[in-house]
């Protein structure tokens, strides 16, 4: 099939469906045993996401169960600041631990030019996908946002409030613009060469936008992810691109207007009225059912997807979830929401 005819390049083109398209951020995971199976194999979690043939396998398995409208490219947001040069380690149990750069002199230990090379497995596993995944499923690339990369090279690992970074930013914002810099360089070969290796859709990852104050918010979230989106439309200006700067709250508007993003993914505390006033008119919503409401399940979690499906049924959408599913979620949940979703069109199931 076309990529024009996919329903989920349909949806960011904004054009009529009978439903919207489905996938779930992390759908690929620990919550499926057969994910849990072949990652024994993997001596650690990069050496899983530069081996094609795990990579590949992992993200077609959740396709299997539950055939979603796109796949989306196993890997990991950090793979740019370990092609960079830093050291990354994912360990398990902890999360990942990178040695933390927190100084312009420690950008010099970091090299933009060994990026496409040292990645080379990922741009083997988006090509075999390509021809790999069920032809009407889009397959989706990805990065994380420079603020939200910067977060984690900073800090030197996860579950923190990123008080390093933003210190950092506001103390010495003309070195901190240096890092994401260098971020925004680095993420814009990475994504091209992604969409020239098979990738249909970009969506990035900005995880940690909602931390931010509004003055920071628009120097590290909105105009690094705009330049992001720039690069890309001067390149593959028919590739739809997806901004997730989650936690937003009252700045989603400007984020969507200033980046001129084709679709944006919203955590589950947005309204659904609001999503359809104010993001539907301008923008593909994506979202935002609550990753533990996936948890929960029962009537409540059918009731809730009922009510997003009708709520958004008067214009594009894609349905997701708020947030990336969570390890203890139970996969027949999962199969639950895909069943009422397929089975849906407008007016009712
Ligand atoms: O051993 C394991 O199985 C590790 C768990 C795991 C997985 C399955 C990690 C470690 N990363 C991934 C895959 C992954 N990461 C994908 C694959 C595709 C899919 O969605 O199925 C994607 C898109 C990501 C993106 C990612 N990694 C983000 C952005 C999205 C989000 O969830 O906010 C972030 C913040 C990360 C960092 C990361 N990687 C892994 C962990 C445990 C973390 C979070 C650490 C923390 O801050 O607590």
């Amino acid at each position: 099939m076309r990529t024009d005819d996919k329903r989920m390049i349909q949806a960011l083109r904004r054009q009529p469906l009978d439903r919207p398209p489905f996938w779930y951020m992390r759908q690929a995971g620990r919550y499926l045993p057969e994910y849990r199976e072949i990652r024994k194999n993997a001596r650690n979690f990069l050496d899983f996401c530069y081996t094609p043939d795990l990579a590949v396998e992992v993200t077609l398995q959740p396709l299997r169960r539950y055939a979603m409208d796109a796949a989306i490219l196993f890997s990991d947001i950090l793979v740019i600041p370990d092609a960079l040069g830093q050291k990354v380690e994912f360990r398990e149990g902890e999360g990942p631990v990178l040695e933390p750069v927190r100084s312009v002199e420690a950008l010099a230990g970091l090299d933009r030019a060994r990026v496409l090379d040292h990645l080379g497995p990922v741009f083997e596993t988006l090509g075999r996908l390509s021809r790999e995944i069920p032809e009407e499923t889009a397959l989706i690339g990805f990065a994380g946002a420079p603020w939200t990369v910067a977060v984690y090279m900073v800090e030197g690992r996860g579950g923190t409030e990123c008080g390093t970074a933003r210190t950092w930013a506001y103390r010495d914002a003309e070195g901190f613009q240096q890092l994401i810099d260098l971020l925004v360089d680095a993420t814009g070969d990475y994504l091209c060469q992604q969409v020239e290796s098979g990738a249909e859709v970009i969506q990035l990852f900005d995880s940690w936008a909602g931390v931010l104050s509004e003055s920071q918010f628009r120097r590290w979230v909105i105009e690094p992810n705009r330049r992001l989106v720039e690069i890309l439309r001067a390149r593959h200006p028919d590739v739809p691109v997806i901004g997730f700067p989650r936690n937003a709250g009252a700045l989603y508007g400007e984020f969507i207007e200033a980046t001129g993003v084709d679709g944006v993914s919203l955590d589950h505390g947005v309204p659904l009225d609001w999503i359809r006033d104010t993001v539907q008119p301008r923008c593909t919503p994506q979202g935002n059912l609550d990753n533990h409401l996936l948890i929960a399940g029962g009537a409540e979690l059918d009731r809730a997807v009922e009510e997003s499906l009708q709520t958004l049924s008067g214009g594009p959408s894609i349905f997701n979830l708020g947030h990336g599913i969570l390890p203890s979620t139970p996969p027949e949940h999962v199969a639950r929401v895909s069943e009422i979703i397929r089975g849906w069109s407008h007016g009712g199931t």
